[in-house]
């Protein structure tokens, strides 16, 4: 595949050029291009509809939203969090000057592993930050018992989760609050952009103040906010989104089978199946090389692929907990994150996108076959 045009692990899939043509007509007549417009304020009751949960509040980007939700809930301390993620996760909280403190992940789906956090509870916790790695749900229920148990607040990193249904309950619905990501790169984009979901008006209405500076009038800031609103542009853009996101999910889910299908039975490879009563997005698509099975570790497959022009990237290595402003940390110490070092030694995402031709997954299994 070399003289080919490289395979990205993400392509964004755009809403109709003349629909958005039409859409920037309205906002060019109008004049009102940001702080809650039109576009703005229907764009969020239609998200909330779609995504079925009461209240979402739009953001410029996910890390914003992140570091937001910490100030609604007024989080210090420490937070009990997972290394295997995006490094925003943990950006978020040291934005905050809150401690991170991290705890070992399970060693199949990758998400924070329940049974390890009551351990790292001290008196100065006083939330935990899961993240549904993937788009794969945490045990939401594990964790619910643990901080009603020590009376902690619970935030998802659910910047992965777009969509996502357990039980046929939006996996949005669990925990205080649940934060978005639209990133370009993701099932559901605007561009940059990102949400808060929330179950109450009263918490609402602390998170949008809180992301136009603090204002809750003309004259009046209650908070010391910051300026994270999405402009009317990306609004619009992701009312025109919304049209097509479930088409978008089945080609997704229609990639992820057909994965499933030409991987099946290789000597140390490893995808993760669907789970039980769960509505995936297929927002990613890791798969797991176990060198001491496969006839290569896992970076020569990497680079290996990469030779052949397919770029998939190795999400989430290194740990967060190995980087500079985190690895002194005493939680940050391999013998805390076994599972999480052996999955991020482990894993490369393939491409998946809602255009990604059966023929060139067909080429990336041969790679990995060959
Ligand atoms: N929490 C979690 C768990 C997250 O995964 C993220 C973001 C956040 C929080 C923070 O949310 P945001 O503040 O970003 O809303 C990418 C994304 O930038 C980032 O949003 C995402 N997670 C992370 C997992 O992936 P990079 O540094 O890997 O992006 P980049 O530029 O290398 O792009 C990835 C691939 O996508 C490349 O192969 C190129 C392709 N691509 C990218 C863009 C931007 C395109 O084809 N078109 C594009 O427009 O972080």
């Amino acid at each position: 595949m070399e003289n080919k045009k490289p395979i990205l692990i993400a392509q964004p899939t755009l809403p109709n050029l003349d629909d958005f043509v039409e859409s920037l007509k309205v906002i060019w007549e109008r004049k009102w291009l940001t702080n809650n417009g039109e576009f703005h304020q229907e764009f969020e009751k239609k998200l909330a509809d779609y995504l079925g949960v009461k209240y979402v509040s739009l953001f410029s980007n996910g890390t914003l939203a992140l570091i937001s939700a910490l100030q609604t809930l007024r989080i210090s301390g420490e937070v009990i969090t997972t290394p295997y993620s995006f490094v925003a996760t943990t950006h978020a909280l040291h934005w905050n000057g809150i401690k991170p403190v991290f705890v070992d992940i399970d060693p199949v789906y990758g998400n924070i592993d329940p049974l390890k956090i009551e351990a790292a509870i001290t008196p100065k916790t006083t939330a935990i930050m899961p993240v549904h790695v993937y788009g794969n749900p945490s045990d939401v229920e594990k964790i619910e018992e643990i901080a009603g148990t020590y009376g902690l607040k619970v935030i998802y990193d659910a910047a992965h989760a777009f969509g996502v249904k357990k039980n046929k309950n939006s996996i949005l619905n669990f925990g205080d609050l649940s934060v978005l990501s639209f990133h370009a790169t993701k099932v559901f984009n605007t561009i940059e952009g990102g949400a808060i979901v929330c179950n109450d008006e009263k918490t609402k209405k602390r998170i949008d103040f809180l992301k136009n500076f603090g204002f809750a009038g003309e004259t009046t800031v209650v908070a010391p906010g910051i300026n994270a609103k999405m402009n009317e542009l990306q609004a619009s853009y992701g009312l025109l989104q919304l049209k097509t996101i479930d088409e978008q999910i089945k080609k997704r889910k229609k990639i992820a089978n057909a994965y499933y299908e030409l991987l099946e039975d290789i000597d140390g490879i490893r995808c993760l199946g669907d789970m039980e009563n769960v509505k995936h997005n297929y927002s990613y698509f890791p798969l797991f090389v176990d060198a001491s099975k496969y006839p290569m570790t896992r970076d020569e497959l990497y680079f290996k692929l990469k030779d052949n022009g397919i770029h998939g990237r190795r999400y989430f290595y290194p740990l967060i907990s190995e980087f500079p402003p985190y690895r002194g940390l005493p939680s940050s110490k391999s013998e805390n994150l076994i599972n999480a070092s052996i999955i991020a030694n482990q894993v490369i995402c393939l491409p998946i996108y809602p255009d990604l031709d059966r023929e060139v997954i067909e080429e990336i299994v041969k790679i990995i076959k060959q």
